[in-house]
């Protein structure tokens, strides 16, 4: 077809203003008209004009893919924040496509108005079989010269800025600009964190407690020379502990645990975006995990100081389970950095009885109860570290797997869903426990059960789920609800029914673990035994603005994408106005957190 009809650029910068306008209005609820049109609009403005001036031949089909690349990105960080509420860096998104429930999980989240972000690639095709583009290049020239001044002042100005969250930081300097700092801070040495080192005794003076010897300490070798089992439960969510539906209990087992447990109901999740996998090196490491990076996309392969580590060198023998390619969360980088001497993933247990991601629960518990023997032959003790995955969002089991009768308003929602599934979490460590019985383990071990993270958040949650789960707590779901994961030490004859509400972190599960087996790390933790401490202090990232904190009296938001900062009493949950405590635990928090990317920092790649 011969083009004849001119077309002028001007079109092709307004069809992006409004894109651009549309997606700073969806992900930031702002219309800042002066941030779009000298902060986020001359970035994306200065990309198409150096397209349109640098490529000579074919200019449509450059133009076109311009746009689709800036549809997709929007269209990404859209479905990203509405699941996460955050906004995702261009290494986040690399975790996306890695697994198709994954995928599932992105396909239920988009809505039908989200595609429009692809309208004018639409427009651009057909636009481009009939007309030529029709430039002033001077004029251009000129525009991309102004929009490139803009640029690099709000850059510049942007990395004078403190990053605190990074979507806070997206909303008030640019999506583009605050990713060009991430960049920058990933490849500055010095960006990493202040190099304050804290002694335990300023570490626990910082979350208000006296520091005590170990030795000393509460708990210390209560379960000395014990064998170890630390089951990490999927989604596992405390407030299903103890609640019963139609006269069912969805965690009957855990319930019945709880007699013979230490159970701590108010632990909070640390995870930052690597999730399920951050849980793990949290609990392995007593350390915080990256944040707003899957810690284990950052590992440099050097070995860290490690529960399986320290264990080693009082005779134990370690292994891991867990139904999933061992590559998924990059686990073949973090098991050998982690040092377990043993690794079972989807490769080794039986690929039978299929859910989500690989194997039921109750094919893994299997396959560990299996191993046990051996291992008892080759090492004095054992450290088994199970980690389930049956429960994974988006809770889906097949029928005969759903174990309890429940009313008819939960049918076919995510909230009876996560219930069905939890509950069948808890009948297989039921089942588990028995086993440990069975072969006369149970009385020499320290049982360890704690939940990774929330099932119950995003927008898969919807306004008919939230009445559900308001309803089923009696009273209104709250970040603490979400946030707060059951943590259980048991065994035969350790525990009797002990409950406590304590404010303790996944951080604190390894150095309470190593205290109750009467064993000195040695090297830096953040975490510390909850047996003796009561205060705490937690620094948080990601799945709450960078900078918020949960303290044992309040909860801190900072300030991000499209909320302002709020202050919580932590025990109600009503907000509270900005008192000197709170200033100073937001800077006790900054402290905290600088100190947690320290310790991290030897295991990261630059
Ligand atoms: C699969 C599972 C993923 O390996 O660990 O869980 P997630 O990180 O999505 O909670
Ligand atoms: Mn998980």
């Amino acid at each position: 077809m011969k083009k004849t009809t001119g077309f002028p650029v001007a079109y092709l910068f307004l069809f992006l203003l409004i894109k651009v306008i549309a997606f700073r209005v969806l992900i930031f609820d702002t219309k800042s008209l002066a941030t779009i049109a000298f902060i986020e609009f001359p970035m994306w403005a200065l990309l198409l004009a150096l397209v349109l001036i640098g490529v000579k031949k074919r200019t449509w089909l450059a133009v076109w893919i311009y746009n689709f690349i800036v549809s997709v990105i929007f269209f990404t960080v859209t479905l990203y924040i509405r699941y996460y509420s955050t906004i995702p860096s261009y290494y986040d998104l690399q975790q996306a496509t890695q697994s198709s429930s994954v995928g599932n999980t992105i396909a239920m989240l988009a809505n039908p108005f989200d595609f429009l972000f692809f309208l004018d690639a639409i427009l651009v095709a057909i636009f481009a079989r009939k007309w030529r583009i029709h430039a002033k290049p001077q004029k251009l020239k000129y525009m991309a010269v102004a929009a490139a001044a803009l640029c690099i002042a709000t850059t510049v100005y942007a990395l004078k800025q403190p990053l605190i969250d990074v979507s806070y930081f997206a909303k008030e300097n640019g999506y583009l600009q605050s990713q060009a700092v991430q960049l920058y801070l990933r490849s500055n040495e010095t960006a990493h964190a202040s190099s304050t080192k804290l002694s335990l005794k300023q570490l626990e003076a910082l979350k208000g407690n006296e520091y005590v010897e170990l030795e000393q300490q509460k708990g210390f070798g209560l379960a000395k020379d014990r064998h170890l089992f630390v089951i990490q439960v999927e989604s596992l969510q405390d407030f299903v502990i103890g609640k019963s539906v139609n006269g069912q209990e969805i965690t009957p087992n855990l319930n019945k645990l709880l007699g013979e447990s230490a159970y701590f109901s108010n632990v909070f999740q640390q995870i930052g975006a690597g999730t399920t996998s951050d849980a793990e090196w949290i609990a392995n490491t007593g350390l915080y995990p990256q944040g707003m990076i899957p810690t284990v996309n950052s590992l440099n392969g050097k070995a860290v100081p490690s529960l399986p580590r320290t264990l080693q060198k009082y005779g134990y023998g370690s292994a891991t389970y867990h139904a999933d390619d061992v590559t998924f969360w990059n686990r073949d980088v973090l098991y050998p950095v982690l040092g377990y001497d043993e690794v079972y993933s989807t490769e080794e247990i039986p690929n039978i009885k299929p859910v989500g991601f690989g194997p039921a629960d109750e094919v893994v518990f299997d396959f560990a109860a299996e191993k046990l023997p051996k291992q008892l032959d080759r090492y004095d003790r054992i450290y088994a570290n199970i980690v389930t995955v049956t429960s994974h969002t988006p809770f889906i089991m097949p029928e005969d797997m759903q174990g309890l009768d429940l009313p008819a308003e939960y049918e076919e929602m995510y909230v009876g869903n996560y219930l069905q599934s939890v509950h069948y979490a808890d009948e297989q460590i039921g089942v588990f426990i028995e086993e440990l019985k069975d072969q006369g383990l149970y009385d020499d071990s320290l049982v360890v059960i704690f939940g990774d993270h929330s099932g119950m958040h995003g927008s898969l949650v919807t306004e008919e789920d939230k009445a559900l789960l308001d309803k089923f707590i009696g009273h209104p779901y709250t970040i603490k609800d979400q946030f707060t994961v059951p943590l259980l030490f048991t065994g035969g004859n350790l525990f009797h029914g002990i409950q406590m509400d304590r404010l303790g972190g996944q951080v604190d599960i390894m150095p309470t673990i190593l205290a109750l087996l009467g064993i000195d790390h040695e090297d830096p933790m953040m975490g510390h035994n909850l047996f003796q401490y009561k205060k705490n202090l937690l620094g948080m990232r990601y799945y709450l603005p960078g900078g918020s904190f949960i303290q044992s009296e309040q909860l801190y938001k900072a300030p991000g994408a499209k909320f302002p900062e709020v202050l919580y009493d932590l025990k109600s949950m009503e907000t509270r106005g900005k008192n000197s405590e709170a200033k100073k635990h937001i800077r006790d928090t900054d402290t905290l957190l600088n100190y947690g990317d320290l310790l991290l920092k030897p295991y990261l790649k630059n």
